[in-house]
């Protein structure tokens, strides 16, 4: 079938009512994408930026509401110091061409993970990028960057203990409290996960808030995946919640 028909039906079988809330979305596969076409692997984290911008409009046109994307793991730093570098540009640059159509599309972006590791121009780009969209009302985009899901829970873990030994915290700690404390605080958890370039693992990403979430894999590589990939996915989440209400 020509793309655009398959576009159209995938159209046609999305049910407006029950979208995603929350969609997270680990961008798997830059680097293998350019190596398989002879291309340094930077080629492969631009091409990723492309991505993202293309992912950002399809998901804010379908409706929902908030996105996670993992940009960068805790674990990442241990790629080579040049590939480092070229990531850690990224963010400055993605302000510099989308902020506009940030604007436009009323797209509010947050942060979470831990920042204060980040080289200083990085956070202040990023600061500057969150700042300038915080009144946005439309789609939450959410950067997972220097982002591990260990940590995050250790770290909500050390501060609802600081905050006994204060005498602040009275009573157990329940999953709802719990959750304040995790970077997530006011997001609801993601419906639906998707993952890219055929790998089938969480990766220390959002281990708390995935607990219920639909897992969605597809074999294309992040550089590829488009908006027929991001219907199918939705498609086949609206197929799964249909299935266990009717049980
Ligand atoms: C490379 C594929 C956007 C994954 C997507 C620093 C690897 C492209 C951002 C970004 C990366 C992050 C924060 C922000 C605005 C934009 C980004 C990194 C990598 C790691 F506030 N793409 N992107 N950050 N890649």
């Amino acid at each position: 079938m020509e793309p655009e028909q398959r576009e159209q039906k995938l159209k046609e079988a999305i049910k407006a009512e029950n979208i995603p809330h929350h969609v997270a979305v680990i961008m798997d596969g830059n680097g293998r994408w350019a190596v398989e076409r002879g291309l340094p692997r930077h080629e492969g984290h631009r091409q990723g930026v492309e991505t993202v911008r293309s992912t950002v409009r399809n998901c804010s046109e379908l409706g929902i509401k908030v996105l996670t994307l993992f940009a960068f793991s805790t674990e990442n730093w241990q790629r080579p110091i040049s590939e480092v570098n070229f990531l850690m540009s990224l963010p400055g640059k993605y302000f510099e061409t989308e902020l506009p159509e940030l604007m436009r599309n009323n797209v509010q972006v947050r942060l979470i993970g831990d920042g204060k590791k980040l080289p200083g121009r990085v956070q202040k780009a990023v600061k500057d990028g969150s700042e300038a969209t915080k009144d946005n009302t439309g789609m939450i985009l959410n950067f997972a960057l220097n982002y591990g899901s260990r940590s995050e829970i250790l770290r909500a873990v050390n501060n609802l203990l600081a905050e006994a030994k204060a005498g602040s915290l009275k009573g157990k700690v329940d999953e709802k409290l719990f959750s304040r404390y995790l970077y997530t605080a006011d997001l609801p958890d993601p419906d639906l996960l998707i993952r890219t370039s055929g790998e089938q693992r969480i990766s220390n990403f959002l281990l708390w808030q995935l607990a219920y979430s639909e897992l969605w894999f597809t074999d294309a590589y992040w550089p590829d995946f488009s908006k027929i990939h991001l219907m199918e996915a939705v498609y086949e989440y609206q197929k799964r919640k249909r299935r266990f209400g009717s049980v």
